[in-house]
């Protein structure tokens, strides 16, 4: 970790914390079930065999989860809203304390209104799906829009596709691989509306968190190139050119369902800020026949391209490579490519997992990143926010409680919260900011 001085963000810079519904709530009970409830309840699924079905307990437990926020001193909370919960009797109240709670220890709410938990009987292949998300984001800015004053749509409807519908490995366990396409447009769609929902309840501060990452060629040959070329296109500008352009990349917009010109439209609405979820770069390469690995995830043989390993970096328990200067070139990449059609950047999510409660590998990432994130600021890019992926301990997905990515550790067996080290760093980090 340096140990020289954190230089100073802008003023008003925003500093949050970052969770998901299905990830923390538990309260499985006290919801419809999701596409997520579905997929954990299949044998062999999640890695370690668990269910989020109480998970953090954060749904009985959010007042001691809000004075942790109120003890970390964090400007804003980033959580999201489980559209099966508000499909069920009474599921909108508890945000609506949610919210009251945050108000009252003055931490700002920011909820995302989709985080891949989708109800059981909807589908992402279906264009209906996305009118059915803007009434469900409709009724809820109607009962929270009084309180909330920012809004993101979606969380990272790349992964969501890539892992939920084309590869399988996430909610809902689809193969689809190129197939897959019609969830992305969907998701894209609904988004659009949604933005139109939230405006015409008078919501001001509207963004989406997107994930991004650099991507290397694995070398100067023109078929690393082209594949580095085409994973690009696939992970960042598919989800990005849309939003900001008003377009999709060559070639894709001829693979999408329906009216893709006049979706454009829709999925163009101007937006107020762009959340960037920042993890780690990729180096891409040529097929060569066989499988790679992504972020811990097998892809097939038969893609266009193969992920390769990022030597000579430390590896986070999850095995992926510490790359902080990727988040700066990740920026100042958009501010080029996107020039005055970026809005304003926040970072919705940025963090690792590392077992331990005195963990000195995540300060040391944690610090690296916000250095980096000051030099794109430096560099002219326009970001107003950090948030820290993830408040608490939490259920990652297929990978069960097996990934540890809190500045509060979580125990599962009695859901004891105990800081870590990282949570007084990042305290200190922000007392030192104001
Ligand atoms: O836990 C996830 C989160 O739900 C979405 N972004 C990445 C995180 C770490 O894998």
């Amino acid at each position: 970790m340096a140990t020289d001085a954190m230089p100073r963000f802008p003023d008003g810079f925003l500093w949050g914390v970052s969770t998901s519904a299905h990830q923390i709530e538990g309260a499985a009970d006290l919801r419809e079930p999701s596409v997520w409830d579905a997929f954990t309840a299949e044998p062999g699924r999640v890695k370690d065999g668990s269910t989020a079905a109480v998970a953090c307990d954060h749904y009985h437990r959010y007042r001691e989860d809000v004075a942790l926020l109120a003890g970390l001193g964090v400007d804003a909370y980033r959580f999201s809203v489980s559209w099966p919960r508000v499909n069920s009797p009474g599921g909108l109240d508890f945000y609506d304390r949610l919210v009251d709670e945050l108000c009252a220890a003055g931490v700002r709410p920011v909820p995302t209104l989709f985080h891949w938990d989708l109800p059981a009987d909807l589908d992402w292949l279906e264009r209906d799906t996305a009118y059915r998300f803007a009434e469900y984001v409709s009724a809820v800015v109607r009962r929270l829009g009084d309180r909330v004053g920012t809004w993101l749509t979606l969380n990272e409807p790349a992964e969501h596709t890539l892992l939920g519908h084309a590869l399988g490995t996430h909610a809902p366990g689809r193969e689809l691989l190129f197939d897959a396409l019609p969830a992305a447009h969907h998701q894209l769609l609904a988004h659009g509306l949604a933005v139109r929902a939230l405006r015409a309840a008078g919501a001001g501060d509207i963004g989406i968190a997107n994930s991004h990452g650099p991507t290397w060629p694995a070398s100067d040959d023109p078929a690393d190139r082209e594949a580095a070329e085409f994973y690009d296109v696939l992970l960042n500008r598919l989800f990005a050119d849309p939003l900001l352009l008003g377009r999709y990349p060559d070639g894709v917009g001829e693979l999408m369902p329906g009216d893709v010109d006049a979706d454009l439209k829709v999925i163009a609405e101007p937006l107020d800020r762009y959340g960037v979820n920042y993890y780690a770069p990729a180096r891409v390469g040529a097929p060569r026949g066989a499988e790679s690995e992504w972020g811990g995830v097998r892809l097939p043989a038969g893609l266009p391209f193969s992920v390769r390993p990022i030597e000579d970096r430390p590896l986070t328990d999850f095995g992926w490579p510490v790359v902080p200067e990727g988040l700066t070139e990740l920026l100042t990449g958009f501010r080029d490519r996107y020039g005055d059609r970026l809005p304003p950047v926040v970072i919705t999510e940025n963090g690792c997992s590392y077992e331990g409660l005195d963990d000195q590998d995540r300060i040391a990432y944690l610090d690296a990143h916000v250095r980096a994130l000051h030099r794109a600021v430096e560099a002219g890019v326009d970001v107003r926010g950090y948030f820290v992926w993830s408040l608490l301990d939490n259920f990652e997905w297929a990978e069960g409680y097996a990934r540890r990515f809190g500045l509060v550790h979580v125990d599962f067996a009695t859901r004891t919260r105990t800081p870590k080290a990282s949570y007084r760093w990042y305290r200190d980090l922000l007392r030192a900011q104001r």
